[in-house]
């Protein structure tokens, strides 16, 4: 009998991101990020705040490690700070070598604490020189060249120790809420070529085409320079929540559903895996979506040795109707979390778009799998938020009997995927080891699974849901 179970060598810890935790934005070297200018713009932040300190990480990599070896840990996925390693960011701007050391000396204290590295190249904390000299992902041939230099420097210096390497995270939101929506950095909402026409933004597909390429780029020169002596993988992590059609007995909504997956996982996963574009984007946007070149087909086709996944929750997809409505980011629909019957998708949480149900992370493992054949998939993302955590005393606080359970539900769906359905996850880390910087949020929204005590010295203090992730994945994790 088929049940839910995980591989035995399977790969669990927590994720957490350079900007979001590290702190000490100009120390030895940094520069500014584009997240650091615009957490400077007034409104930006909910709570006017930044990264400049956030966890203090930057100092605090020993208690970092520590703790992550008294919750059980097996691997930790972090980011690095481009800007403390080119604080410039370009291919032609000198390295930083203490940036660079730091992160070398981070890693190899991880491995002697026996904890595997998982290193995302690029978590939206751009060089704000980058931004500045040329828009960024909005030049494909510098962005792409300053990308890749930026990678062969890390793949150099650090290769032989990090197995695991992600390029890029979540392009989708530096694409959309970077370049169309402007709640994210660097906050752009213009339209360079389409504005007065009225339409919507172009510069969203170009932003995500530029980071495709330069995705595959980097993965050739690893393949190219570094596969054979380094023996790791290399792949992108995309954000992916599930959706269920808001009228399953409307054509109109279960068509719309199958392409906001499509737009939003499809965007990106289908050149990596198929060499294009999916046609429901090439049908609604027409030549606001750039082409590949046959080259460029070539060279992205094939470039994940894995698929990362983040992965938080489940949404209602209703279909637009009004073309003079449309929402071409996300597909031309609606998102909701209530369906036609006013039957809530999951409970409320701290962020308005998340609503957990665990069943749709197994539906999405399936889907993902399904559409592009099997692949070894790391779920590099999965947390939440708790409604007004953030106005609890600490005791109560540590008792964070919600995310406990999204943990042990959405886990257990995980492992129903692969030892029920046979979907091959090898993987998951934990958003986050630690409450952070959430982005536009500010430090009101907590996604730890250690709650920091910002105004108390920093002072990290395990939730229950850290302390029982270990007992949750020993329960799953096959002995042989
Ligand atoms: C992401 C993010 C995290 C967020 C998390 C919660 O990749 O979306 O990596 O940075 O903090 O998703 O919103």
């Amino acid at each position: 009998m088929p049940e839910a179970s995980l591989p035995k060598d399977f790969l669990w810890g927590f994720a957490t991101a350079s900007y979001q935790i590290e702190g000490a934005v100009h120390a030895d070297g940094r520069l500014d990020s584009i997240w650091d200018t615009f957490c400077r713009k007034p409104g930006k932040i909910a709570d006017g705040s930044s990264g400049e300190v956030a966890c203090d990480s930057y100092n605090r990599t020993g208690e970092d490690i520590a703790l992550l070896k008294d919750l059980g840990a097996k691997a930790y996925r972090f980011s690095l700070s481009w800007s403390r390693i080119i604080p410039l960011g370009g291919r032609n701007d000198p390295v930083n070598q203490p940036g660079l050391d730091f992160y070398v000396k981070f890693v190899d204290d991880l491995l002697a604490a026996g904890i595997v590295p998982m290193v995302t190249l690029f978590h939206w904390d751009l060089p704000d020189a980058l931004d500045k000299r040329y828009g960024g992902p909005l030049n494909k041939e510098e962005f792409t060249q300053d990308f890749v230099h930026y990678a062969r420097t890390v793949f150099e210096a650090m290769g032989s120790r990090v197995k695991h390497w992600i390029t890029f995270n979540e392009p989708w939101c530096s694409a959309v809420l970077g370049y169309n929506v402007g709640v994210f950095a660097p906050g752009r909402t213009s339209d360079r070529s389409k504005s007065e026409e009225g339409d919507s933004s172009t510069e969203c597909w170009i932003a995500g085409h530029s980071m495709l390429l330069a995705h595959a780029m980097a993965v050739k020169v690893y393949r190219d320079e570094f596969k054979e002596r380094d023996g790791g993988e290399i792949g992108i992590t995309l954000n992916g929540d599930w959706c269920e059609p808001w009228d399953t007995d409307d054509p109109a909504d279960v068509e719309a559903w199958q392409r906001r997956l499509e737009f939003v996982i499809g965007w990106f996963a289908d050149p990596i895996y198929f060499g294009h574009y999916p046609a429901s984007m090439k049908r609604q946007l027409g030549d606001r979506l750039p082409n590949f070149t046959p080259d460029e087909a070539e060279l992205i086709k094939g470039t994940n040795d894995f698929y990362g996944m983040n992965h938080y929750c489940t949404n209602y997809i209703r279909h637009r109707s009004d073309p003079a409505d449309a929402n071409d980011f996300g597909g031309n629909v609606d998102v909701l979390q209530e369906n036609k019957a006013g039957e809530a998708i999951g409970p409320p949480t701290q962020a308005v778009w998340l609503r957990p149900y665990a069943q749709g992370f197994r539906k999405l493992l399936n889907w993902i799998s399904e559409r592009y054949g099997g692949p070894k998939i790391y779920v590099t993302e999965n947390g939440t938020c708790i409604l007004g955590e953030n106005d609890k005393s600490r005791e109560e606080i540590l008792e964070d009997e919600f995310r406990v359970w999204y943990f042990r539900t959405y886990i257990q769906a995980m492992a129903e995927a692969v030892g029920v359905d046979g979907v091959d996850v090898r993987g998951y880390l934990a958003w986050s080891l630690l409450d952070n910087f959430e982005w536009a949020d500010g430090y009101g929204t907590r996604f730890g699974a250690t709650y920091v005590d910002y105004e108390g010295g920093q002072k990290r203090y395990p939730k229950k849901s850290a302390k029982t992730l270990r007992e949750i994945f020993e329960g799953l994790i096959k002995k042989e």
